[in-house]
């Protein structure tokens, strides 16, 4: 209860941080995206991981302001680097569900787009098969508007919903994040290398980008890039980290 307390006043006082997690093209190394992830950098209990407060800032609806600072802070710190003459990337924010049930998300997105001076196509919206999965007329339009102002949509965690080839149908998607429970074990179990391998194929016949989150080590990449999957994501790469921590390497890249 006293962390939700907390959580309200979090805001004002600017006590939330974003780290950022490359998603890597491995063909040449270079970062194609940074994925925006929130913290609570709590007076008394240190950083506090998403997992902690996420849910309940859904229950109480705060995610709603809290999910426009994610935005609007991701937003700027790109805008930032792209100033800094580093090398374009795009950055992801994940969505929650509410944020779809408070008003329109496309506005919101393009007055954020508007105030950071950020070209809607270097955005990416990171959103669950459960977003998906209510398919309701207005998610639908939300969708979209936002893809023909630009922004691109990636599904995330693809593959442990209920029926994800319906939406690739239905909402204008275009990347597939494949979910990291099918890379823990995709070097010694064939059946994880076989789904994942399906996936790959499909994104490529379907014209939509494929990432594959949770690489940890280097016989998994391998396995993934002889599946001819480009993009990656994981700790073999980087863990998510303050965006300071990437000036040296972005800076070296420039
Ligand atoms: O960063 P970490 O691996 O601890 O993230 C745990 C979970 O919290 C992930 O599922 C991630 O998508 C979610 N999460 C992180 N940042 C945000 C955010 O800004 N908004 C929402 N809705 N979820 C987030
Ligand atoms: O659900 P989502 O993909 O947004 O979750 C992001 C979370 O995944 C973050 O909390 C991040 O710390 C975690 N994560 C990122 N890379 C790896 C990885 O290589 N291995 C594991 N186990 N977790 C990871
Ligand atoms: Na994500
Ligand atoms: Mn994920």
């Amino acid at each position: 209860l006293s962390l939700e307390n907390d959580m309200r006043r979090a805001l004002e006082r600017d006590e939330f941080v974003l780290h950022y997690q490359p998603k890597v093209n491995v063909e040449h190394g270079q970062i194609a995206c940074m994925e925006a992830l929130v913290r609570w950098q709590h007076p008394s209990m240190g950083l506090v991981p998403p997992s902690r407060f996420i849910p309940l800032a859904e229950e109480t609806g705060l995610i709603v302001p809290l999910g426009e600072w994610v935005l609007r802070t991701a937003c700027q710190q790109n805008r930032a680097w792209q100033d800094a003459g580093y090398p374009t990337m795009q950055v992801a924010v994940n969505l929650s569900p509410r944020q779809l049930r408070q008003g329109d998300l496309s506005e919101t997105v393009a007055r954020v787009l508007a105030e950071t001076g950020l070209a809607p196509g270097w955005l990416v919206i990171e959103v669950t098969e459960s977003i998906l999965m209510d398919d309701a007329e207005e998610t639908i339009r939300t969708f979209r508007r936002l893809d023909r102002m630009g922004v691109r949509i990636s599904i995330d965690d693809f593959g442990t919903g209920y029926s994800s080839l319906h939406y690739l149908k239905k909402f204008p998607v275009h990347t597939l994040k494949i979910d990291r429970s099918f890379v823990r074990e995709i070097a010694s179990n064939p059946d994880d290398e076989a789904i994942a391998g399906a996936v790959i194929s499909m994104a490529k016949g379907l014209n939509l980008g494929v990432v594959a989150e949770g690489v940890e080590t280097v016989e998994q990449m391998e396995v993934l890039r002889a599946l001819n999957c480009r993009y990656m994501q994981g700790f073999l790469f980087s863990e998510p980290a303050p965006a300071e921590q990437f000036t040296p390497v972005l800076g070296h890249a420039a």
